[in-house]
């Protein structure tokens, strides 16, 4: 299997929440993978990474792909849960992926003073001519976005409640459990742990990476779920 997943940037070895989340998913069920980076995820399938090339099939989004994994092990991820924890399991991930990325998403793009790291971190492979218009096109995408999506018609006072209230929710749903469901962690605590670990330790650190330190339990928790599995998103010294 060949996974493809956007290159290192902002001292992430992988960047991106969902491409970390399959590395750890397949590092989980021991299934053999080559990693391939591609700077620009507009020549994907669907212009988003993670990717995953199995023989012949190319499946693009990670949840498609987790789906394609499952299938493959026989279950390897979701047949060992419960239906009630799959369900629980499965809000978590919206949770943390359709509301919590947003707000990684908005600390690292539209905030000025970290934009430069987002024009070096994600556009330097554009030709320094072009990087700016490149970079600018972009930002202006996620503005939108976020527009859209509906957060950004809120505050920064306004988004910084939602994302505490985010935070606080998945604190209190791990709460004092090693994981989210037993003594091993499972492909919800991989799709959890490897959006926060995009928030904790991006480098400088974003208005995000401030706000999750509020949350040390959150912290120890994407710890324990990155050393079980033996994948972490950041660069390791
Ligand atoms: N629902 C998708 C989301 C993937 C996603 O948003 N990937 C980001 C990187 S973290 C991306 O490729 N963004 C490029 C873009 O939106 O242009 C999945 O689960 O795979």
């Amino acid at each position: 299997m060949k996974l493809i997943t956007l290159p290192p940037a902002f001292g992430m070895r992988n960047v991106s929440p969902f491409c970390l989340k399959v590395e750890m998913a397949l590092a989980a069920l021991k299934l053999e993978h080559e990693i391939e980076w591609e700077k620009d995820p507009r020549k994907t399938p669907k212009g988003k990474l993670p990717v995953l090339h199995d023989g012949s099939r190319v499946i693009a989004d990670s949840e498609l792909i987790l789906q394609h994994l499952d299938d493959v092990t026989n279950g390897g991820l979701y047949g060992h849960l419960t239906a009630e924890q799959n369900a629980i399991g499965t809000s978590a991930t919206r949770l943390a992926e359709e509301h919590l990325y947003w707000f990684i998403v908005a600390s690292r793009w539209l905030d000025d003073d970290w934009w430069p790291n987002v024009v070096s971190g994600f556009f330097g492979f554009v030709p320094s001519l072009f990087r700016g218009l490149a970079a600018n096109g972009a930002r202006k995408e996620v503005a939108k976005t976020l527009h859209l999506q509906g957060l950004g018609r809120h505050n920064t006072d306004e988004q910084l409640g939602f994302a505490r209230r985010d935070l606080q929710a998945l604190q209190d749903l791990v709460g004092d459990k090693a994981f989210l469901f037993g003594d091993e962690p499972c492909i919800h605590d991989f799709s959890v742990a490897s959006l926060l670990a995009g928030a904790i330790d991006n480098k400088p650190v974003t208005w995000m990476t401030s706000m999750v330190s509020e949350y040390p339990a959150l912290i120890e928790y994407t710890e324990r779920v990155q050393s079980a599995v033996g994948v972490w998103g950041r660069e390791l010294g």
